[in-house]
């Protein structure tokens, strides 16, 4: 059987912000990786929302709450089958990833760490999977630890397994560097790991938007992400957790929906998901993010996945032909993501010649200062790809390259 050729030329029509021209040159949209673009079914479901649906859920005694309600309570479905989650209720509703992994670590953490206790996370994470970890350790007297990273970004399995011990009660990893683009071993980390009676979030950011993820042959204990990185829109993300770990973890912030009943003797809570919900949660917000799940369904998944990997694989090679180019992250299994210095040039100069021509990319530290310190980098510039970028596009970052070296240098 024959593979048919992703129609990329289709699907970029789905894309409104991507027909249009930045600094008098088409728009060459290549910083997925720190939100993607939105297709018009997302974009349609919210104004649909807010111009037919607008009201509170779960409270209302009328037809809008009660449609509020369904779409709601719908996109939670749709998630929870969109990850291969065992139940719909371990779908837990967040501001994104950053908020996810803070109410673990607040939650979990805060009930279970203890003076002693170790808690692991690679030497690449972005600092939302470090920081909230190093707080709740600072909080109870337990540590938190690098897992070492080779000069490529390929996690030291062999370091790993010497760093797990009983102590260990949390590996934090993500499935892929939003800095580097490697994508980590996370079963096998998430095996080693629970063998050591430790236990597992996976930072699915970077991951959710490019292939299909299946929580349960995984095997980790939570899963976390965010919405604008899957094609829905900002200000939601997801927490998936094992049942049995969420049931037993205290609630992160107190409010309303959160409640099973209040009263000055003491309150009682409600069942999952809502007890870790408080308050009025973005309706549009979930209501979008169901949309890009039911858009991503209907889409050539496979074609995209394999689309995505022939950009990276065509950008990397025209990399190597860029003198004084290093890229930064050479992993053997990258997904997506092209980081890179050039010699003599400060990547922030290279990004403001780069938007000039029409190039959006990324530069900075990508919020991964340890890794960057590590390479000892201040920054990379960083091109990331989606489903909707072209080889044209590819040819057009480099000619732009090629151009602001000429300026720089
Ligand atoms: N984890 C990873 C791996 C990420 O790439 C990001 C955001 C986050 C967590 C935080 O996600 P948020 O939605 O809660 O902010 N990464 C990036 C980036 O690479 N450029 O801008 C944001």
């Amino acid at each position: 059987m024959s593979i048919e050729a992703f129609d990329v030329e289709k699907v970029r029509k789905d894309f409104p912000i991507l027909q249009q021209t930045v600094n008098g040159a088409p728009l060459v949209y290549l910083d997925n990786a720190a939100t993607t673009q939105k297709p018009n079914a997302v974009i349609d479901a919210i104004s649909h929302y807010y111009r037919h649906d607008n009201s509170n859920v779960h409270r209302g005694a009328h037809t809008l709450a009660d449609r509020a309600t369904a779409a709601f309570e719908g996109a939670r479905q749709k998630v929870a089958s969109f990850i291969n989650a065992q139940t719909t209720d371990q779908v837990i509703w967040t501001r994104g990833t950053t908020e996810a992994i803070n109410l673990v670590a607040a939650s979990w953490g805060r009930q279970q760490l203890k003076q002693g206790d170790r808690i692991l996370v690679s030497a690449m994470e972005h600092h939302s999977n470090i920081v909230p970890w190093q707080m709740v350790a600072q909080a109870c007297g337990a540590t938190v630890e690098a897992i070492p990273v080779d000069s490529s970004g390929t996690i030291d399995l062999k370091a790993y397994t010497e760093l797990l011990d009983e102590h260990v009660r949390l590996v934090a990893v993500g499935h892929v560097s939003n800095a580097l683009g490697s994508v980590n071993p996370v079963i096998e980390i998430t095996r080693l790991a629970h063998e050591a009676g430790a236990l597992v979030l996976v930072d699915g950011a970077q991951a959710v938007g490019h292939w299909p993820v299946d929580v349960q042959s995984l095997g980790c204990d939570f899963y976390v992400f965010s919405a604008h990185k899957l094609f829905g829109p900002t200000g939601v993300g997801v927490l998936y957790g094992k049942r049995d770990l969420l049931e037993a973890m205290p609630p992160y912030q107190g409010g309303g929906e959160m409640i099973e009943s209040v009263s000055f003797k003491g309150t009682t809570y409600n069942k999952l998901p809502y007890k870790f919900e408080a308050g009025t949660p973005d309706i549009a917000g979930v209501i979008g993010l169901g949309a890009a799940v039911d858009y991503l369904n209907a889409m050539d998944r496979a074609g995209a996945a394999r689309h995505e990997q022939a950009l990276l694989e065509y950008a990397q090679k025209k990399a190597q032909g860029v003198s004084g180019l290093r890229v930064i992250g050479t992993a053997s299994h990258k997904a997506s993501v092209l980081s890179f210095v050039l010699d003599g040039v400060h990547p922030a100069d290279l990004g403001t010649l780069m938007d000039q021509q029409g190039i959006a990319v990324r530069t900075g530290n990508h919020c991964a200062q340890p890794i960057m310190d590590q390479y000892g980098i201040p920054g990379t510039v960083r091109a990331s790809f989606s489903f909707y970028n072209t080889f044209e596009e590819v040819d057009r970052l480099f000619a732009a390259l090629e151009k602001a070296k000429q300026f720089l240098m």
